[in-house]
């Protein structure tokens, strides 16, 4: 899971008029090492089409590749893993169809923190942390105290999600956050080499610091 220290998620509609591809060639040549394909709005045919190109252009850099919500794309196109929300399929019944790949669940406090690790997840991600409106409507922020509630209790990786950017990255890292997974901080960055760069580091210092 070292992989997951910046963990991008893709959302065209958020990207200012890139395309995911385009979005996707900059994260890597910034140096992510995963990303989570996620698009809500695509049919399956289209969302498997995707799919297979961001399996082509992943495997042809060494960066893992996370598929969200879709886990017959995600055994199709031999993604590295599937990200799965509490309303998708249980993550018990994922794992018996997937027993080799990375299985994440969005998970929103203690317990379903602790059901999916129960379930056979590979990280869970907790969030949102801040308040944001990426998912829609706003989804309101649960704080940086889920965090500290949280990982004491967990044997598995988390991942952290909402509303961060440079403006709140410090909070997250300062209340133990470690792998961070963020939409509009990337996708709508100008530059997002950069931005990649910025994060890398920023998260990297933190755990050299820990
Ligand atoms: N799950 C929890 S928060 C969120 C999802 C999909 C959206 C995060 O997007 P952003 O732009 O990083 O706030
Ligand atoms: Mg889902």
């Amino acid at each position: 899971m070292d992989d997951f220290v910046l963990y991008p998620v893709t959302c065209e509609a958020l990207s200012r008029g890139r395309s995911n591809i385009e979005v996707l060639t900059q994260l890597i040549e910034g140096g992510v090492k995963v990303v989570q394909l996620r698009e809500k709005d695509l049919n399956k045919k289209e969302f498997f089409n995707l799919a297979v190109r961001f399996r082509e252009i992943t495997l042809r850099h060494g960066v893992k590749l996370i598929i969200n919500d879709h886990l017959d794309v995600a055994l199709a196109v031999k993604a590295d893993g599937i990200h799965l929300g509490q309303s998708d399929l249980p993550c018990r019944e994922a794992r018996k169809l997937a027993p080799g790949m990375i299985i994440g669940v969005s998970t929103h406090n203690l317990e379903q923190a602790r059901a999916a690790e129960k379930d056979g997840a590979s990280y869970v991600n907790l969030g949102p942390i801040f308040d944001t409106t990426t998912k829609g409507n706003i989804s309101k922020g649960l704080g940086v105290e889920l965090i500290k509630e949280v990982a004491p209790h967990l044997k598995i990786p988390f991942t952290v999600m909402g509303g961060i950017g440079r403006d709140n990255i410090d909070e997250v890292l300062a209340a133990g956050a470690r792998r961070i997974a963020m939409i509009t901080a990337l996708s709508q960055a100008e530059d997002i080499k950069e931005t990649v760069r910025y994060f890398t580091k920023k998260i990297r210092e933190a755990v050299c610091d820990a």
